[in-house]
């Protein structure tokens, strides 16, 4: 509990370095550094999975994230979600524009910058396609869902680019996707305690984040190259690094000759059961079997499922 009393009473700590709450700062230390390769995925799309690929399956409660390269006639038509969040965000420099439809009515574009932020819960059949054949660029994030919050109701927060939360510090600019960051606050709700910041650094700089030491952390590299973790351990555009906890509160980054452009994503581990078998992810493989069914029966949470087919996702596969 003082651990994380004390990470919330001292985010000034970069521009305040007299400020009588700073601790003497303490970086995690690198797990694993792995490059992701560009995959297919979807309908003809091409994705770099960071986690979710063989070297690192998972880092719970984090299943999944995939950075995306897809423009028409690629793209993600109708499929069914149970038991996770996804959290789609666009590049603030992606030419394309992303569409999606679901099984509700619910529709609308998500462009550069933005964000979704979607809990599946007990259910969400949908459809991601990009709006033409200029290229999307962005993040999935697949984040797990504790076991009473699995067959949740269906929430969905958007945030436009302009409203996304921003914060400057000694020339690193950070977009807060969620969490708070130089002392500023997204107003994302997770139900799943996540942080997850779009940080810019430019050459010659050091960061210390924060992160509270009872998550997981990693960091995945969209371009430039960086020093991180208290080994300053190298790596540059596409590697995900997985940073171990070891009861810190904290990550050191730092660039020398040329700048970073990174996402850290942290979460609270729910130390549960996974079963997981495409889009359905529960801790039971019972509760897979009933996930499989409610989809095909159209019942709890699935109603009108097999009826539905998506507008956007004709353009798909053309
Ligand atoms: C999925 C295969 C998939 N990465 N990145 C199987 F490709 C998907 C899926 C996505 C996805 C969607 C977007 Cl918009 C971006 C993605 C995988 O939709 F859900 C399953 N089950
Ligand atoms: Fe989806």
């Amino acid at each position: 509990m003082s651990a994380m009393s004390l990470s919330n009473n001292n985010n000034n700590n970069n521009n305040n370095p007299s400020s009588s709450t700073t601790s003497s700062f303490e970086s995690r230390t690198v797990k694993l550094a792995v490059l992701a390769r560009e995959q297919g995925e979807g309908m003809g799309a091409r994705v770099r999975r960071s986690i979710g690929r063989p070297e690192l399956r998972t880092l719970d409660p984090f299943l999944m994230l995939d950075e995306f390269r897809v423009a028409l006639p690629a793209g993600f038509p109708d499929h069914p979600h149970r038991g996770f969040e996804t959290v789609s965000y666009i590049h603030p420099d992606s030419e394309g524009i992303f569409t999606h439809e679901d099984f509700k009515g619910n529709k609308g574009n998500i462009g550069p910058g933005d964000l979704q932020w979607m809990t599946a819960g007990r259910g969400i059949v949908h459809s991601e396609v990009p709006l033409d054949r200029k290229v999307c660029r962005g993040l999935q994030l697949w984040i797990n869902l504790k076991s009473s919050d699995k067959m949740c109701e269906p929430r969905y927060q958007e945030f436009l680019a302009k409203d996304i939360a921003t914060a400057e510090n000694d020339g690193i600019s950070v977009r807060i996707i969620a969490g708070e960051a130089f002392g500023v606050t997204a107003p994302t709700q997770t139900k799943t305690p996540t942080t997850f910041y779009h940080f810019k650094i430019p050459a010659n700089k050091k960061l210390e984040q924060k992160i509270d030491s009872s998550f997981n952390s990693f960091a995945y590299i969209f371009s430039g190259e960086g020093y991180f973790g208290k080994e300053k351990t190298h790596c540059k555009s596409f590697f995900t690094i997985a940073f171990n906890r070891d009861g810190k509160d904290g990550l050191y980054v730092e660039t020398k000759d040329s700048p970073v452009e990174f996402v850290l994503i942290s979460g609270k581990p729910l130390g549960e059961e996974v079963a997981w078998h495409g889009p359905f992810v529960m801790n039971k493989r019972e509760e897979l079997m009933e996930a499989f069914q409610d989809y095909q029966m159209g019942r709890n949470g699935f109603e009108g499922a097999s009826r539905w087919r998506s507008q956007n996702g004709r353009r798909c596969g053309r």
